[in-house]
């Protein structure tokens, strides 16, 4: 299968090999796309480089979100190597533990802006980057997001309403950029133990069984099931599909108790 053949990727948020970032950079490299990643902070320089090499990776830069300077030089060296952007693939989030443990009435403004900062705007920040560097005939933003944006799950806090402005951005962003083909999508996956996932979870293991109890499919998602959605909305076939909310998640979604 090589229906993204020659497609030029940025995905965003790889931390490991766990990462869903790692899920959809594999679907997209079966299918003949060429790949560059970001890493955030040297730390995770260390696991992001080999797993990115493995994949023929063209470009491994240094990216955090908060900061324009370093967004612009990514981007920059997408438009050097590359000429130009086919997907972009934003995998990117984070809120202050203490966000995510307390109650959400106690959020700080800092805490607020954090977690809205690096997990909604950056979005609108690298589809803005992404555009400029776009065919005519267009592209292809996926972003990644959870149902804790729509019903209260415990925990999960100021990230809720992070991506709850996620999802939003989504369609406006679509509506934005459709003018110029680029389609612009969510993905709302079920729970995977990531990093992201296990960091100070308590309860993550009865998370991942009430979607084994409750969930249609019985069964939790992995990070290449996500991708192969990924890969499939980047697709010639998904060309009329824009501003859309996805989910993998063995439709637990649709359940109501
Ligand atoms: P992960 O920890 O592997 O990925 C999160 C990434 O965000 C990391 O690579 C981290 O470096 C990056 N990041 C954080 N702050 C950043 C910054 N300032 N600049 C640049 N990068 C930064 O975990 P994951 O579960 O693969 O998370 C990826 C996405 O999937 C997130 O948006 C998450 O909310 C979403 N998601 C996760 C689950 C789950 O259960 N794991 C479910 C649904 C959605
Ligand atoms: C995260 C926190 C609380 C409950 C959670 C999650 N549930 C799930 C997640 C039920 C599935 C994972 N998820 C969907 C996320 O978006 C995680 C975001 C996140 C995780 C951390 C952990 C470490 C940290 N900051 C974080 N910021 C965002 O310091």
């Amino acid at each position: 299968m090589s229906s993204l053949k020659g497609k030029r990727a940025l995905i965003l948020g790889l931390a490991n090999d766990r990462s869903i970032a790692w899920g959809i950079a594999q679907a997209l490299h079966a299918q003949g796309a060429k790949l560059a990643f970001n890493y955030l902070g040297e730390s995770l320089e260390r696991r992001v480089r080999p797993l990115a090499e493995s994949v023929g990776a063209e470009i491994i830069e240094a990216c955090d979100v908060t900061q324009d300077d370093q967004v612009a030089a990514i981007f920059g060296k997408v438009e050097e190597k590359w000429g130009g952007l086919d997907i972009l693939i934003h995998s990117v989030a984070f809120a202050s533990k203490d966000d995510l443990h307390g109650r959400f009435v106690d959020t700080s403004r800092d805490g607020f802006k954090l977690a809205l900062d690096i997990s909604a705007y950056s979005l609108v920040a690298t589809s803005r980057e992404a555009s400029k560097l776009m065919p005519e005939t267009g592209g292809t933003i996926i972003t990644l997001t959870y149902y804790g944006s729509e019903k209260v799950i415990p925990g999960y806090g100021v990230m809720g309403v992070a991506k709850a402005a996620l999802e939003s951005s989504v369609r406006y962003l679509a509506h934005d950029l459709g003018t110029q083909k680029i389609r612009v999508h969510a993905i709302s996956a079920g729970p995977i133990k990531t990093l992201a996932a296990a960091g100070g979870i308590s309860n993550f293991r009865d998370i991942l069984s009430q979607i084994e109890e409750k969930a249609p499919l019985h069964e939790n998602v992995s990070p290449e099931d996500v991708g192969e959605l990924a890969a499939f909305l980047c697709q010639d076939g998904a060309r009329h599909m824009t501003g859309n909310l996805l989910y993998v998640d063995s439709g637990f979604n649709i359940m109501g108790s």
